[in-house]
């Protein structure tokens, strides 16, 4: 078998210490003032050649229809008292599950700019023409309104995921689904929106990643976590144990592997799984880990969808010095078939994601049964 290198004993630090958050303050403080949001996107318009604002009006349109979905999240647990899915509200509203109105407020906002000729949503079966005559917005975004829903009845953080393309130069007619089937490597940008302690939306657009927390007192997001990296390595994998019996033999011996003890690689690890993938995600990525969801019986192609869950984050973990594997090549190289489309997802610090790479593909490491007896 195939020797490898095992993984630093201690994790490489990101450019801002994520304990103590030293270096963030001077780098997002400006002035005296945090900055926000739209001065960080003007700015970067300033300094793209042939700008025309159509791309920063499209971000300015998500982070408003992120910040009413932040609203109706922080009133989730109050749909008992004001009626059920259904009801009329007292506003005279009529109750909608979160999920449908986040895919809502989204749809609507992008609607409102016009600066996108088609989406695609994990909320509607077929891609969404913003007109059916010609296709005039420049750019196509394909999103996850609102992800992990599951855990919304039960006040735990869930997520919106987008992944933003360009409508092709030489497009006439009416937007169809095939525009919208570009292999993830093709992203212009992504990002997510975390509805936890704080609400956060974290972007890229292939120059590194940036995070901002929404200040509530002013209804502004401020860029809190500036050029993001993940750390080479880190102590946390996430996944559902529960489907273990199903799971390839590589990634069983990968679980174990990381269980078994070994001060010098400071396992064993430690298991984190919300079962939100944003949520999940966004701690790995700040704290160093991986997020593993595998194919197993249930799901020959894993469960999250390629499209508006794996590419948005693999680009995001890319820019962020990360790895996101299908356990089988690079995610972003997947080719798209379908608007909902699934694939494995292996995603997280590099050292981390390399090795289960490795255990995939059979090549463990001489101490695999250091402290356990495997499988
Ligand atoms: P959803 O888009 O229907 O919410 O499903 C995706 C979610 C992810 O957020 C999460 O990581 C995963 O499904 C959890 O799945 P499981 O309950 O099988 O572990
Ligand atoms: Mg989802």
């Amino acid at each position: 078998m195939p020797r490898m290198e095992l993984p630093p004993a201690h994790p490489s630090p990101a450019s801002v210490n994520v304990h103590t958050g030293a270096g963030r303050q001077s780098a997002a403080v400006t002035g005296g003032a945090f900055k926000t949001l739209e001065q960080f996107i003007i700015e970067q318009q300033d300094v793209t050649a042939g700008s025309t604002g159509q791309f920063s009006r499209l971000l300015r349109d998500i982070s408003v229809a992120a910040k009413i979905v932040n609203r109706d999240v922080r009133k989730a647990g109050l749909v008992d008292i004001m009626g059920d899915s259904g009801d009329i509200n007292v506003q005279g509203e009529i109750q909608k599950k979160l999920d449908v109105l986040a895919h809502e407020e989204f749809v609507r906002a992008m609607r409102r700019g016009g600066e996108v000729c088609l989406i695609g949503s994990e909320e509607h079966a077929e891609a969404i023409p913003m007109r059916m005559d010609d296709c005039s917005g420049k750019y196509i975004v394909l999103m996850d309104p609102l992800d992990g829903s599951s855990n919304v009845d039960v006040n735990v953080s869930i997520g919106t995921i987008f992944s933003i393309y360009k409508t092709p130069d030489d497009q006439t007619g009416p937007a169809s689904l095939e525009l919208a089937l570009q292999p993830g490597r093709d992203q212009v940008a992504a990002g997510y929106v975390l509805y936890g302690s704080s609400c956060m939306l974290v972007y890229t657009t292939g120059n590194g990643v940036n995070g901002f927390t929404l200040d509530p007192s002013i209804g502004e997001f401020l860029l809190s976590h500036p050029n993001i990296r993940t750390p080479e390595t880190g102590k946390m994998y996430s996944i559902n144990e529960g489907n273990y019996n199903s799971w390839a033999e590589g990634l069983k011996r990968y679980i174990k592997w990381m269980q078994a003890d070994d001060p010098a690689t400071r396992r064993p690890y430690t298991t984190r799984y919300i079962g939100s993938f944003v949520a999940d995600f966004h701690r790995n990525l700040i704290k160093g880990g991986i997020y593993i969801y595998p194919a197993n019986r249930r799901d020959p192609e894993g469960k999250l969808r390629l499209m508006y869950e794996a590419n948005p984050m693999a680009f995001i973990i890319e820019q962020a010095g990360g790895i996101a594997s299908t356990g089988n090549g690079r995610i972003l190289d997947v080719e798209p078939r379908a608007l909902h489309q699934r694939c494995p997802v292996f995603i997280g610090s590099p050292r981390m994601v390399e090795m289960a790479d490795a255990f995939l593909r059979g090549e463990y490491p001489a101490d695999e049964f250091a402290g356990t007896q495997g499988a």
